[in-house]
């Protein structure tokens, strides 16, 4: 069975790299002058350091290694602290039998979803047809995770969500951070901690000429000027995947990625996953060990400080041991549904009884819905499409419905005509989460009418837009005739929100040593996509705490 082979793999080569065929990391890095403010290393320094035992003592425990992880960690390390990062996913350092880490996105196989029989692409659908494919059940990158409500896709693996992203590193306006975390000095925020974290995540900007001819970006000129013949303005949008590295993949100098389609299941190459980055950063300092397929499942207070039980798992999820850790202090960074979880279900089951009410309320899914139009035969998006998007549409300003949409790629491998956008939208519905006794689960309560308020700030964009180029919607893309993704989210945020299930650093009320530090502390929205805010907020708060706490 593939998925066994891959996993034998895995496990026979535990040191391998992610740039198989003699493409090492500083060959990578040489390659492309990229000269990042935080040190990078192997990812082979990533997975060396032994996993957990159980009965282990550590200062400080990190769950989680997405955005919110990967700062605290490092920083704490900065500081001189015994870092241990737990992550349910897998270490991506390893490349499969077919030579490549990540599975290519036209033929997925286990490694691209989260233990699925059949894959559950986001855009499913085309001409008619499902084209989701049986897959082997294996610890892939990607889950989705399904609310009845709405569909909720996350990063696997260390790196998080970081590993399966489109890059997209947006810095919100600063009047829109300042409505959305009023409690937080925006000055500070945009003086200090979005540097910093646009810097250690080693943002980069595309060049502006090369974009105004490169093949690759065809669907992204022709939603520009459909976005500017209807009065819409629009901006470019600064990435993490290296634009010079993707102008070598156009050239055909460098074995393509983001060109491959590669993104939702992993980039083989270009992209500045946080493994490459904060991670490799934090692994650096020699202070920090990370144990990937350990899933927490408990975190009580105990003697010394708390203990939190985790489940390792094999590649096909099974647990093949339970280990018990003494932490001093603990970080959740498990994404706004994992530390939602974990954080209402330990409340419900009296581990830690004193959590406020505030922890579990307020989640949103930053408004997101997708859309397609048709295009006319003369204005086709390209066969060739970069998979990191570059430009949005910028409708926020709009009181009738605020909207910042991206030109979302469609690469197929074909012209298909098709232009595709990710709209984020002010959506004012807030979910819930709750622990539900009989299944032992935690729920969410997301209604999927609360996605037409999102539907109704699209449509002032792109009924316009249609109107203008004589253009219809997709119908054919998210169903068999159905027009909105309004069904999925990409952006999670909120459950654990700041200043009120926290304090005004992450500091969960009622215990002193546990903290929150990922998209949990973000009230649902956050006007553009969340991840350099994220990391931004985290660098903010990991500050204070290490000069008051620690
Ligand atoms: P996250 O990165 O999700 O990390 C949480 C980590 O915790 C994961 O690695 C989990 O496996 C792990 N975990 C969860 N529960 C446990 C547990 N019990 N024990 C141990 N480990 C656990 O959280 N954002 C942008 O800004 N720009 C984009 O272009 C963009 N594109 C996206 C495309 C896709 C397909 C997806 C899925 C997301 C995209 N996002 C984008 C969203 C972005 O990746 C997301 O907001 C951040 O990754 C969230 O960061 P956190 O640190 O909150």
């Amino acid at each position: 069975m593939r998925s066994r082979t891959v996993r034998e793999f895995l496990y026979e080569n535990p040191g391998r790299t992610r740039y198989a065929g003699g493409f090492t990391r500083r060959r990578f890095l040489a390659a492309t002058g990229v000269t990042l403010a935080v040190a990078t290393v192997g990812s082979r320094a990533l997975a060396s350091a032994a996993p957990l035992a159980d009965g282990d003592t550590v200062p400080a425990l990190v769950i989680g290694s997405g955005y919110g992880g990967a700062v605290a960690a490092l920083r704490l390390a900065q500081a001189g602290v015994d870092v241990a990062i737990v992550e349910m996913g897998m270490s991506w350092d390893a490349p499969g039998p077919d030579g490549r880490v990540f599975c290519p996105v036209l033929k997925p196989d286990g490694r691209s979803y989260w233990l699925r029989e059949r894959t559950d692409q986001p855009v499913g659908y085309f001409m008619g047809g499902s084209y989701n494919k049986d897959i082997d059940r294996y610890t892939g990158v990607l889950d989705s995770e399904d609310f009845g409500g709405i569909r909720v896709y996350q990063g696997r693996g260390v790196g998080g969500g970081s590993l399966v992203n489109g890059g997209m590193a947006v810095t919100p306006k600063r009047e829109n951070f300042a409505a959305i975390l009023p409690s937080v000095n925006a000055e500070e925020m945009y003086s200090t901690y979005y540097p910093r974290a646009n810097t250690a995540l080693g943002v980069n900007h595309i060049d502006k000429t090369w974009f105004e001819s490169a093949e690759c970006y065809q669907f992204a000129r022709v939603g520009r000027k459909h976005a500017e013949r209807s009065g819409f303005g629009w901006t470019f949008v600064p990435n993490v995947y290296d634009f010079e590295y993707m102008k070598k993949e156009q050239a055909g100098t460098a074995t393509r990625s983001a060109l491959a389609g590669e993104v939702i299941y992993g980039n083989n190459y270009g992209k500045r996953s946080l493994d490459r980055t904060y991670l490799g950063a934090a692994a650096a300092t020699g202070k920090v060990r990370i144990s990937p397929l350990h899933k927490v499942t408990t975190v009580t207070p105990g003697a010394g400080g708390y203990r939190v039980e985790m489940a390792q798992l094999d590649s096909s999820g099974k647990t093949v041991a339970v280990k018990n850790v003494t932490a001093q202090r603990v970080f959740f960074a498990a994404g706004s549904v994992g530390t939602s979880k974990l954080l209402v279900a330990m409340r419900a089951t009296g581990k830690l009884p004193d959590l406020p009410g505030a922890v579990g309320q307020k989640w949103g899914n930053n408004g997101n819905v997708m859309v397609g139009r048709a295009n006319h035969m003369w204005d086709g998006t390209g066969s060739l499409q970069s998979s990191m998007p570059c430009l949005g549409i910028d409708n926020w300003a709009d009181p009738g419905g605020p909207a910042f949409a991206e030109v979302a790629p469609f690469p197929a491998g074909l012209e298909t005509y098709v232009s595709l956008y990710l709209a984020i939208t002010k959506n004012p519905n807030r979910a819930a989460f709750s622990f539900d006794s009989g299944t032992g689960k935690v729920n969410l309560n997301w209604q999927k009418s609360w996605n037409q308020s999102s539907i109704n700030a699209a449509k002032r964009i792109f009924d316009k837009i249609n109107a203008k180029e004589g253009t219809i919607y997709r119908t054919d893309l998210f169903g068999v005739t159905k027009t909105w993704g309004d069904d999925f989210t990409y952006h999670p945020l909120g459950g654990c929100v700041l200043n009120e299930a926290t304090d005004n650093y992450g500091r969960l009320h009622g215990y002193p040593g546990l903290y929150v530090i990922d998209g949990a502390l973000i009230p649902g929205n956050t006007s553009v996509n969340p991840f350099v805010t994220i990391t931004a907020l985290a660098e903010r708060n990991i500050e204070r705490i290490i000069a008051d706490d620690l």
